[in-house]
C-alpha cells in the first residue's frame, strides 16, 4: 500500500471538501477538514481491512477474541495517521491548507467506552495485535452516553452525560447484515426425545435486536486491520401482536421502551460495581450477541463442526465483566448445534481464558440467584449445573477440600459468584502484574489455585508505545531517533541503549530542554482553561486518575496542605517552587471520593491566591480527566503520583506512561511499581511507605491505630484539624467525612502511617531535582528501561502462553 505523501493527502482533502460540502478549503470550517481528513484514512483503510478479513478466511486461522465491557479509545484520528504512517505527512498538509492541525483533530470526541486502566489496556491490546500482525478483535457494546462528562463547579464535581455521538462517528461502519437476536427472559421447557436426549425450548421471551456497528483496529506499517465489534441494542422488527393477551401486549410495549437503555450508557463505576439489574443485561447483551457472531463466522467461513471451535478460536475475558459468555456458549452448544453436556463442556473449557484486575472485595461480582433466574432462567440452569458439576467433583475427587466446598461454590449464599464461575471454566486465569498475580494465587484465589495450579499465571500490563511516546511527545520522539536510530519503535526494549548516554551531559540537556518545552505547553494549555499561570521552571508533580480511597489522592492533599503550613509559618522558606496537578473523576455515587475532589479544589483556591505561596506553590485541578487530557499532561509531567495503598492497586498502567516519557515515580511498591523498581533500581525513584505484606497483615491481625499517628504527629494533628473545624473553608466548607473515616474507621488505606515517609520521599526528591543533571540521567534511564512496558511485549506473552495464535 503506498503511502500518502503531504501532496496527496491535501489533493484528496481538497477534492472532499470540493465534491462533498461544494466549498472550497478557504471556506471550510475545522470540522469538515476534519471528516475530509477522515474520509481520506477510511478510503486507505478499506482495502486493507477487506484483505485482512479475506486473509483469515482463505487462511482459516486461528484467531483470539478480546471480550470487554469497555474499550477506552479516546480519539482515533491521530493514531490512525500514526499507524499508516502519515501522522508527519497530515500535519504539513493541514498547516499547508491553512488549518492548525491540533483544531482539526480535537473536532473528535473522545469514544470513553470505559472507565479507567481496564478499559484503557483492553483499547492498547488492540493496538498491539494489529500491529504486530496477530488476528485478534474485540467485542464491546456501542454505548450510546460514555463515560460522564465532568465539570467543577464551585468546587464539587458535576456530571453532565457524554453524547460523544452527536456528530457522525467516521471509524464507524453499521453491519446490519451480521445484526443479530439476543433474548431475556422466558419459559424454558424441556421435551424428551425419542432417543432420550433432551430438546430445550425457551419461549415466550423479550426479544433484543444486536446490531454491529464496526471499528478499523490499523496496525502500524503493516498491512493488517482488525476490527473492534460494538453492540447497539434496537427493537427486533415487526409490530407487537395485539390481538391476543393484553397483559403480554403491554408487558411487551414496556420492554420495546426499555430496549435502548441496552446500549444506553456506560456504568460509571470502576473498580467496584452496583448490582444492578441493567447491568447484568447489559453483559448478557454483549455476550449473547457475540458469541453467536463468534459460531455463525466459524460457522460460514471455515466450514467445520463445533467440536474444532477449541482449534480456532480463543476468547479472553476482561475481568469477570464478560463471563456469561461461558454458559452463553454451553447454551449454543447444547440447545443450538444439539450437542451433550460433556461434548459443549469439554469445547467450552478449552476456549475460555480469564484475566482477574482486582482484588478489592467491592469490585467481586455476584449476582442474585432470584435476579439470574428471572432475567436468564436457561443460562441460570446451566451455571447451576457446571456449580452441581463442580461441587461433585471436589467431593469426590477431592476429598481434603470437601470443608472449602461454601468458599469454592460457584452458587452460595443466594448468589453466582461470577469470578468462581470464571476459573472453573476456563483454561488460564491470570493476574495482571507480578505482585497482582502472587496476591491471588496466595490469597485471594489460594484455593483455587491448589485445585489448578496450571491455570495461573501472570501478564504485566503494557501500554502501547505508539501512542504513549510517539503520538502524544513527538519531540522525544525524534531526539530519541536522533540520538539511538529507530529500532526501538518495533522493538521497544531497544530503548535500553539510551543508557549508553546517561553520561552525556550534552545528550542530558537535550532531554531536559524537550521537557521544558512540553511544560510550557501544557503551562499555556493549563492559562487557556483556567486562566491560573503556573511557572514552568517549578517541579510539576502530577497525579491523574480515577477518584478512589486506595489511589490515595487524600496523601497527596495531606502533603500539599503540610507544604502550605510550614510556607505559613515561614514564607521565606527555601523551596523548590511546585506545581501539583490533577485529574480525577469520582464515581457519582462514590461520596468520599467527592468529598477528596472538593477537598483539592478548596485547597487549590487558597493556595493558589495566597501572597506568602506565591511563586512556590500551585494547585491545579484540570477538570473532565480524559485519554485526550493524559495525553497532554504525561510528557509534560516530571514526578508521577503512584502512591497506592500497598496490595491494593492489581497493576497501574498510567505509571508506565510517565515513566516512557520521562517522569520519575512516586511510589509504593505495589502493582507494577514494583517492576518499575526491578528495572531501574531504588536509586532512580522514589519508593516510600508500607510494604504489601505489611498491609496484608495489618488487615488480618490488627495492630494499626491511627489515633496514635494524630496525637504523636502535630503536622498530621493540624491537618486534620483543619479538615475538622472548618479552617479551610470560607463558610459552609467542611471535611468532617474524611476526617471522620481517618479517625473514627481507623484510617483504612493508611493514610496517616505512609504521611512521614512520604513526606521524606518528596524531600529527597526535591534535593536531586536540584542537581539538574542527576535528574536528567535518572529521567533517561526511566525511558531507556520503559521497553518492557510496550503492551507488545504484553501480548506477545498472551500470545506465547495463552493464544497460541499465529503472525499473519
Ligand atoms: O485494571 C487495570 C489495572 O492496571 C488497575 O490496577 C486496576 O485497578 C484496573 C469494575 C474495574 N481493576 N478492576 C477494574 C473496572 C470497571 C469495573 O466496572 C472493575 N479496573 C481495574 C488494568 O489491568
Amino acid at each position: 500500500m503506498k503511502r500518502l505523501t503531504a501532496e496527496d493527502l491535501k489533493a484528496r482533502m481538497t477534492t472532499y471538501i470540493n465534491t462533498t460540502y461544494r466549498l472550497d478549503v478557504k471556506e471550510a470550517t475545522e470540522e469538515e477538514v476534519f471528516y475530509a481528513l477522515a474520509a481520506v484514512v477510511n478510503e486507505q483503510v478499506k482495502p486493507l481491512w477487506d484483505k485482512t478479513n479475506e486473509r483469515y478466511k482463505s487462511e482459516q486461522t486461528r484467531q483470539v477474541y478480546y471480550l470487554s465491557m469497555e474499550f477506552l479509545i479516546g480519539r482515533l484520528i491521530e493514531s490512525n495517521l500514526l499507524n499508516l504512517g502519515m501522522l508527519k505527512e497530515a500535519n504539513q498538509a493541514l498547516q499547508e491548507l491553512g488549518f492548525q492541525a491540533e483544531d482539526v483533530f480535537t473536532v473528535e470526541q473522545d469514544a470513553a467506552l470505559g472507565n479507567g486502566g481496564l478499559g484503557r489496556l483492553a483499547a492498547c491490546f488492540l493496538d498491539s495485535l494489529a500491529s504486530l500482525n496477530y488476528p485478534g478483535h474485540g467485542y464491546g457494546i456501542r454505548y450510546r452516553y460514555g463515560l460522564f462528562e465532568q465539570r467543577i463547579i464551585h468546587g464539587n464535581q458535576v456530571e453532565l452525560p457524554d453524547y460523544w455521538l452527536k456528530k457522525p462517528y467516521p471509524w464507524e461502519v453499521r453491519r446490519e447484515e451480521e445484526a443479530c437476536v439476543v433474548q431475556f427472559q422466558g419459559i424454558v421447557r424441556m421435551h424428551q426425545r425419542r432417543n432420550g436426549s433432551l430438546e430445550i425450548n425457551h419461549e415466550h421471551t423479550d426479544k433484543v435486536l444486536a446490531v454491529p456497528y464496526d471499528v478499523p483496529v490499523i496496525g502500524y506499517e503493516n498491512e493488517t486491520v482488525n476490527t473492534l465489534r460494538l453492540w447497539s441494542a434496537e427493537p427486533v422488527s415487526g409490530a407487537p401482536d395485539n390481538s391476543g393477551d393484553q397483559e403480554e401486549f403491554y408487558h411487551h410495549l414496556d420492554f420495546e421502551h426499555s430496549i435502548e437503555q441496552l446500549s444506553g450508557f456506560l456504568y460509571p463505576d470502576d473498580s467496584s460495581y452496583e448490582g444492578k439489574e441493567l447491568r447484568l443485561k447489559q453483559q448478557y447483551f454483549l455476550v449473547s450477541a457475540s458469541v453467536q457472531n463468534m459460531i455463525k463466522q466459524f460457522k460460514k467461513n471455515y466450514r467445520l463442526s463445533s467440536k474444532h471451535f477449541p482449534e480456532k478460536i480463543v476468547i479472553q475475558i476482561n475481568d469477570t465483566h464478560p463471563s456469561l459468555s461461558i454458559p452463553e456458549l454451553m447454551r449454543i452448544l447444547m440447545d443450538e448445534e444439539d450437542l451433550g453436556w460433556d461434548e459443549a463442556w469439554e469445547i467450552t473449557t478449552r476456549v475460555f481464558a480469564y484475566t482477574n484486575h482486582t482484588t478489592l472485595s467491592e469490585a467481586l461480582e455476584t449476582w442474585p440467584i432470584a435476579m439470574m433466574q428471572k432475567l436468564l432462567p436457561r443460562i441460570y440452569m446451566i451455571i447451576d449445573e457446571i456449580n452441581e458439576r463442580f461441587c461433585q467433583g471436589i467431593w469426590f475427587d477431592h476429598k481434603e477440600k470437601r470443608d472449602k466446598i461454601p468458599e469454592l461454590a460457584i452458587i452460595a449464599d443466594e448468589q453466582v459468584h461470577m469470578a468462581r464461575l470464571a476459573i472453573v471454566a476456563s483454561f488460564s486465569v491470570n493476574g495482571v502484574a507480578n505482585i497482582h498475580t502472587e496476591i491471588l494465587k496466595k490469597k485471594e484465589m489460594k484455593e483455587f489455585h491448589e485445585l489448578y495450579p496450571e491455570r495461573f499465571n501472570n501478564k504485566t500490563n503494557g501500554i502501547t508505545h505508539r501512542r504513549w511516546l510517539m503520538q502524544v511527545n513527538p519531540k522525544l520522539t525524534s531526539l530519541i531517533q536522533d540520538i539511538i536510530g529507530d529500532q526501538w519503535v518495533k522493538r521497544p526494549k531497544q530503548l535500553i541503549s539510551l543508557l549508553r548516554f546517561q553520561h552525556d551531559k550534552d545528550v542530558l540537556e537535550q532531554f531536559a530542554k524537550v521537557k521544558n518545552e512540553n511544560k510550557l505547553a501544557l503551562a499555556n494549555f493549563i492559562h487557556q482553561q483556567m486562566g491560573i499561570t503556573v511557572d514552568d521552571q517549578s517541579i510539576f508533580d502530577v497525579q491523574i486518575k480515577r477518584l478512589h480511597e486506595y489511589k490515595r489522592q487524600l496523601l497527596n492533599v495531606f502533603h500539599i496542605i503540610y507544604l502550605y503550613n510550614e510556607l505559613k509559618e515561614n514564607p521565606n522558606l527555601d523551596m523548590t517552587p511546585r506545581t501539583f496537578i490533577f485529574g480525577a473523576k469520582a464515581a457519582p455515587s462514590y461520596h468520599l471520593a467527592k468529598e477528596v475532589i472538593k477537598l483539592i479544589n478548596t485547597v487549590a483556591s487558597i493556595v493558589n491566591y495566597d501572597k506568602d505561596t506565591k511563586g512556590k506553590l500551585k494547585v491545579i485541578f484540570l477538570e473532565n480527566y480524559n485519554v485526550s487530557l493524559a495525553e497532554k499532561i504525561i510528557p509534560a509531567a516530571e514526578i508521577s503520583e503512584q502512591i497506592s495503598t500497598a496490595s491494593k492497586e492489581a497493576s497501574g498502567t498510567g505509571n508506565m506512561k510517565f515513566m516512557m516519557n520521562g517522569a520519575l515515580t512516586m511510589g509504593t511498591m505495589d502493582g507494577a511499581n514494583v517492576e518499575i523498581y526491578d528495572l531501574v533500581g531504588e536509586e532512580n525513584m522514589f519508593i516510600f511507605g508500607l510494604r504489601a505484606e505489611e498491609v496484608l497483615d495489618y488487615y488480618q491481625h490488627g495492630g494499626y491505630h491511627a489515633r496514635d499517628i494524630y496525637n504523636k504527629d502535630d503536622r498530621v494533628r493540624r491537618i486534620l484539624d483543619q479538615l475538622n473545624n472548618g479552617e479551610f473553608g470560607t463558610h459552609d466548607i467542611e471535611f468532617k467525612d474524611i476526617y471522620y473515616n481517618i479517625l473514627y474507621h481507623n484510617d483504612p488505606y493508611f493514610v496517616l502511617k505512609d504521611f512521614e515517609p512520604y513526606i521524606e520521599a518528596h524531600e529527597y526528591a526535591e534535593s536531586v531535582y536540584r542537581d539538574k543533571m542527576k535528574w536528567q540521567r535518572m529521567s533517561l534511564i526511566n525511558i531507556a528501561h520503559s521497553g518492557k512496558f510496550s503492551s507488545d511485549r504484553t501480548i506477545q506473552e498472551y500470545v506465547n502462553d495463552i493464544w497460541k495464535i499465529n503472525p499473519t
